[in-house]
């Protein structure tokens, strides 16, 4: 690996606060690596900062009245704060709607516009006169022209899984003012993917050692093809779009927020007082560049932002911006079982929990342990309250807390508060401390790797072993009968603590200084940018640091554990706070006009077994299911692919729309409906039937 670094996380949007679904993809895992890499004495930078552009952030600010400024002032402000309380160790927190950022986006994009790279299209759009906006497809809705479905959006149909466009829905509107939208003509710049495809599957072949995760969802947008994307919008938030006759078109969000990485390294090296410094680590070939990502960012990380680089460094030659070394994407992490979700409720923000955390020893660390214990590193991972109290009471106060608390206490009690000599150590004595020469290497590989967990892991060993030593050497006997071997066994485990003091600091920065103030240790190399410099690193953490003689400091307890009451109290606010948004949430459906029993005995319905369930060979949104209704199979196609996977349905009684007329759909017959439920933000599951046999009406 590469002696400089320049590492970033994922841009949040500052529409909203943080929470622990943040911090487990893109936050928690870059910053165990940078404080790693810190004292490892790599020449590093980190950046971050609030992306604030984008749709959403306009909408909300629409809904409440105020200007998007005001949205962005707020969270950036907000999501800055709780960062910092956290313990993420940026070397610099910027913003997109900085200055800086606007003339590095613009500038970005003026050279790729100059040297003919983007390919121009006028195009007719749909225009709410209203909101005086151009409509992404989304907020177009009508009425769907294979289904006849009433409130299809204007890219799909959620009822029968049709992809349109919007211009192909009958009676559309707005779905923001409900205007009728008119067809305007509107020009756009595209980025060439399709053509940039060779060169983007050459590239990535050079990097067989990315995750993956990653790797495979790179590999199935390759699959598909890369199609042309507009790097360009018509919208009134935005960096505006630096060319003539380009009124009231902003830059695409994805296309200004990667380039906010380089714009915050930027006011980072204009900070320092050196302005020419952020081009060591953006255009010298010897910086390895690496994102920390969720993986809903995979294919900008990987594949659009890479290729803008590479069409610039086509464009402008010299000097090269230097490409992505590695993008560690991490999966999703679900909370109690179930999967994340704002606007239900189903969330726990990172504010909160530090503010409950607040006054316990070990504070921001103890969420940081457990967290970053349990990162869906490989595949999506589950946050329970449970688990944080089994993960801090049983590893980090019982383990950790206990093995420094032990060594210390006896210390202070039986060798005067000093580290005892070592004399004539046995060969367990000689073995730890072999051992513990290992320990640096063993983690560092797995933070180099991405592997954090075991890195966590691998730590936490360390203070397994020193316990192990402890009762195996059972100083409280020595004591007596072979005072100098208690000697030994402290002048051991002190030097465990030590180590332990450096090593778990990327992990437990603020638990390793207050265990250094006990160890009476200081010189230790700051893991966090501004901290006093020292000698002491992580490769010396495999010696001895502490000399004969040398004066501890008093003994503390390093983490508290936590209590049922605070597992039952965090899990209560979770279910309030779901039932909350759950009363104030989307609108429900208003109920549909009134209609005579004749109308509704029209419909058979049937019970259904499915048996079979699979992906529909040419539409990704749609199911093909075969139903036994006890006198006959059907095949139905269902429009739930994104909503449930085949598995979800096989085996099931479902109910089933006996009579509906057949319909084909992407060239396979669809020969009735499953019911399903959907709820206010458009989540399909099915309704499922009593075991009854199937061909059992439903009435
Ligand atoms: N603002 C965050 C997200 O998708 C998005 C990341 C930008 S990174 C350049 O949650
Ligand atoms: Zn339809």
């Amino acid at each position: 690996m590469a002696d400089r670094y320049l590492v970033t996380s994922a841009l949040p949007y500052a529409n909203g606060p943080l929470h622990l679904g943040h911090l487990a993809g893109a936050y928690l895992p870059a910053d165990l690596f940078c404080r790693y890499q810190r004292l490892k004495g790599r020449d590093l930078v980190y950046v971050c900062g609030s992306d604030e552009h984008g749709v959403p952030i306009m909408l909300r600010a629409r809904e409440e009245g105020v200007d998007p400024q005001d949205i962005v002032d707020r969270y950036h402000a907000q999501i800055e704060a709780s960062f910092e309380r956290f313990g993420m160790s940026f070397d610099y927190y910027g913003r997109t709607t900085s200055a800086t950022h606007r003339e590095t986006s613009q500038a970005f994009f003026r050279t790729l516009y100059d040297a003919g790279v983007f390919t121009e299209r006028t195009e007719e759009q749909l225009y709410d006169p209203e909101a005086g906006l151009f409509l992404a497809d989304r907020f177009v809705r009508g009425t769907c022209p294979v289904c006849g479905y009433e409130d299809a959006y204007g890219d799909q149909c959620e009822n029968c899984g049709s992809s349109l466009s919007p211009k192909e829905l009958i009676d559309p509107r707005s779905a923001l003012t409900d205007a009728v939208p008119e067809l305007r003509s509107t020009t756009h710049w595209y980025l060439p993917l399709g053509d940039l495809q060779p060169r983007l599957e050459a590239w990535i072949a050079e990097h067989p050692d990315w995750k993956p995760n990653v790797r495979g969802q790179v590999g199935s947008w390759f699959a598909s093809g890369l199609t042309d994307r507009a790097m360009t919008r018509d919208l009134p938030w935005g960096v505006p779009v630096p060319v003539e006759d380009a009124k009231g078109k902003v830059l695409y969000v994805w296309f200004d927020a990667p380039i906010g990485y380089i714009s915050a390294t930027k006011e980072w090296a204009e900070r320092q007082g050196d302005p020419d410094a952020w081009r060591r680590y953006w255009q010298d070939g010897d910086t390895s560049l690496i994102h920390f990502i969720g993986k809903d960012n995979i294919v900008f990380h990987a594949l659009i932002f890479p290729a803008l680089l590479m069409a610039h460094n086509d464009a402008a030659p010299d000097p090269q911006w230097v490409l992505q070394a590695n993008v560690p994407a991490n999966e999703f992490l679900n909370l109690e079982g179930r999967k994340l979700s704002t606007s239900r409720g189903w969330a726990v923000w990172l504010h909160d929990a530090l503010d409950d955390l607040d006054g316990f020893a070990g504070g921001p660390d103890l969420l940081r342990y457990a967290l970053a214990a349990t990162l869906p590193e490989t595949k999506d991972a589950d946050f329970a309250w449970a688990d944080f109290q089994n993960r801090v009471n049983g590893e980090l106060a019982d383990v950790l807390g206990n093995f420094v608390n032990r060594t210390l206490t006896f210390a202070h009690r039986f060798a005067d508060g000093k580290v005892p000599p070592l004399e004539n150590p046995t060969d367990a004595d000689r073995a730890v401390l072999d051992s513990l020469a290992e320990y640096p290497e063993k983690i560092g590989a797995a933070y180099e790797g991405f592997r954090t967990r075991e890195a966590v892991n691998a730590t936490l060993d360390l203070a397994r072993l020193g316990n192990k030593y402890f009762n195996d050497t059972e100083p409280w006997k020595t004591r007596e009968s072979d005072p100098q071997a208690m000697r030994n066994t402290l002048h051991v485990c002190l030097q465990l603590c030590a180590s332990l003091s450096v090593l778990m600091d990327p992990i437990l920065p603020l638990s390793a200084a207050r265990l250094r103030t006990m160890l009476n240790l200081s010189n230790v190399c700051p893991s966090a940018p501004n901290g006093t410099p020292g000698t002491i690193g992580w490769d010396a953490a495999g010696l001895a640091l502490l000399t004969e003689g040398h004066a501890l400091g008093e003994a503390a307890i390093l983490f508290e554990k936590i209590e049922d009451d605070f597992v039952e109290a965090q899990r209560a606010k979770l279910e309030a706070r779901a039932a909350e948004a759950t009363r104030e949430g989307p609108p429900y459906e208003p109920v549909k006009d009134t209609i005579q029993f004749d109308d509704f005995a029209k419909l058979d319905f049937r019970v259904g077994r499915v048996t079979v369930a699979e992906a529909h060979p040419n539409a990704d949104k749609l199911l093909r299911v075969e139903v036994d209704l006890g006198y006959e199979t059907r095949q139905v196609l269902a429009g739930v692919a994104e909503h449930m996977t085949p598995e979800d349905l096989l085996g099931k009684h479902v109910i089933v729309v006996a009579n509906l007329a057949p319909r084909t759909m992407r060239g396979l017959e669809s020969q009735g409906m499953l019911l399903m439920a959907e709820d206010r933000e458009g989540r399909l599951t099915p309704v499922l039937a009593s075991d009854s046999e199937p061909g059992a009406v439903v009435r």
